[in-house]
């Protein structure tokens, strides 16, 4: 099938001399005033944060042109602005873009402004958990395919400082958060994938049904021409088949008639073409039922874009170990430690402490984004020799784990590593699995990954000048 541009927005956005708000100085922010002001805007860029901290970001876009506010808080320090674009860190009732819609003012967020701009149909993915991943075995799949493509968004680059790439390639494969799809207007991917919808960010949503509402937005702007894909695994996004106004393709790592299924030891995608066998499951280069089914789906999307199964299948091959996912950082004395600090929520936690053999001490906690910890503190107390507990919902994940096995709560990232290793015996693993944010203690959930493997490294050095 070739890839239809019926999605493209088509529609040129007048940039030159309008003045825009950037709300937000942090990856979004900066490409989005890069972006602007390379197209004729007049930028002013706000941000909470004081001058002090603000001091890089602020010299850049002064030599850009555009404006600096720091302290942001009221939509009055920006001036007379035109249209607003929001990071998705900022909440969407933030009273500045309360402010704005009041006065009539747009407000949108990156991926929106990106959408209109982009000359390329999208492909969206999302879900609470595996988006990133599906994404880049998507890429992969594409690549191997030959079938040129731009991979952005959630995953860590903001979709607008590719946008200039787009009219290069056949599409742009975007992974996309409800924090994201909450400021969306005219956002309308050719082929929407939904993995799962599980408890998380209840420190943003109001609750969890406000959390599914905004990950449904996905399918918002598309029509019977485009794709959703469902993983029907998880009941939310099954329950959402009936109502998308896409034509649903279904992934399931259980249900026999679904369109991305298991069968006879094998992962099947039927993407229209008939049923094609992609890999055997013993062949995934990931272990985990959950990376089934993120595989499935990638080798749906793939098979829609003109992927043949074995294009899909070798680009499946080429998927390696993902940064700071059960990411393996070295191993002492015997005894591996592994970097999962992406594991950001109790279900993506979960789903990775059950790929592990063997005795486990784990470190978890972090910042709690209001979710229950009773199913987290269940499994914990099952599998973990020993449980270290760090940050904010330290002590509320100790109470879920209820004395099913040894805990203790450890003052920094540090004291948790040297607890863990002074504990652990040869054949041991131990990982950093935190099922909660890092804000915390750390600046995201990369610093936290890069801290946990830079004491494990420590470690590893102390040791190896004893036994030289
Ligand atoms: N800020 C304000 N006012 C506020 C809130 C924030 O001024 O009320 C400022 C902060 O002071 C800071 C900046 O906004 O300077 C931070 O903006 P941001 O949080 O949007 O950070 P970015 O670096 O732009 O990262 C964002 C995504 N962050 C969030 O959604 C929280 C990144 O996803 C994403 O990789 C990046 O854009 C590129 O697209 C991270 C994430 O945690 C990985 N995502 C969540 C998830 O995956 O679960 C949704």
């Amino acid at each position: 099938m070739a890839i239809p541009a019926h999605t493209v927005f088509g529609q040129d956005i007048e940039l030159s001399g309008k003045r825009v708000g950037v709300i937000g100085l942090a990856r979004t922010g900066l490409a989005c005033v890069r972006y602007l002001i390379n197209r004729g805007a007049r930028v002013v860029a706000a941000d909470a944060k004081g001058a002090d901290e603000l001091a890089d970001a602020s010299h850049e876009i002064v030599s850009l042109g555009a404006e600096v506010v720091v302290e942001f808080s009221r939509l009055c320090q920006l001036g007379d602005v035109d249209l607003v674009v929001a990071s998705p860190g900022v909440p969407c009732d933030h009273p500045a873009l309360s402010e704005a819609r009041a006065a009539g003012i747009q407000v949108i967020g990156e991926i929106e402004l990106a959408y209109c701009l982009c000359s390329a149909p999208m492909i969206a993915i999302s879900g609470t958990n595996g988006k990133g991943t599906t994404t880049m075995m998507t890429g992969h799949m594409l690549d191997a395919a030959g079938i040129a493509n731009v991979v952005a968004g959630n995953i860590g680059l903001p979709v607008i400082s590719q946008i200039d790439r787009a009219s290069e390639v056949e599409v742009v494969v975007v992974e996309v958060s409800s924090f994201q799809l909450e400021t969306i207007v005219h956002f309308r991917p050719w082929i929407a994938v939904l993995l799962n919808i599980t408890p998380d960010h209840l420190d943003r949503h109001a609750n969890q049904a406000e959390y599914a509402a905004a990950k449904a937005r996905l399918f918002r702007n598309q029509t019977r021409e485009d794709y959703s894909v469902l993983c029907i695994d998880d009941p939310t996004v099954a329950a959402m088949q009936a109502q998308v106004p896409s034509t649903p393709l279904t992934v399931s790592a259980n249900c026999p008639g679904a369109n991305g299924r298991v069968e006879d030891g094998f992962l099947v995608v039927d993407a229209g073409a008939g049923p094609q066998r992609i890999l055997p499951v013993a062949a995934m280069p990931v272990p985990g039922s959950h990376n089934l089914t993120n595989a499935l789906a990638a080798g749906l999307v793939a098979g829609l874009c003109g992927a043949t199964a074995e294009q899909t299948a070798e680009g499946l091959k080429r998927f390696g170990p993902v940064d700071h996912l059960l990411q393996e950082v070295v191993e002492v004395r015997d005894i591996k430690f592994l970097d999962d600090s992406k594991a950001t929520n109790t279900a993506a936690a979960i789903a990775d402490l059950a790929t592990l053999a063997g005795p486990v001490l784990v470190i978890a906690g972090g910042q709690g984004k209001e979710v229950e910890f009773a199913e987290f503190g269940r499994r914990l107390g099952e599998r973990g020799k020993f449980v270290c507990l760090i940050g904010d919902s330290g002590p509320a994940i100790e109470a879920a784990i209820g004395g099913a096995t040894n805990t203790r709560q450890a003052a920094s990232m540090e004291q948790a590593v040297e607890e863990c290793y002074r504990r652990a015996e040869r054949g041991d693993t131990i990982v950093l699995l935190p099922g909660c944010a890092s804000f915390d203690m750390f600046r995201d959930q990369t610093h936290r990954g890069e801290v946990f493997t830079r004491l494990v490294r420590r470690i590893a050095a102390r040791e190896a000048r004893r036994r030289p």
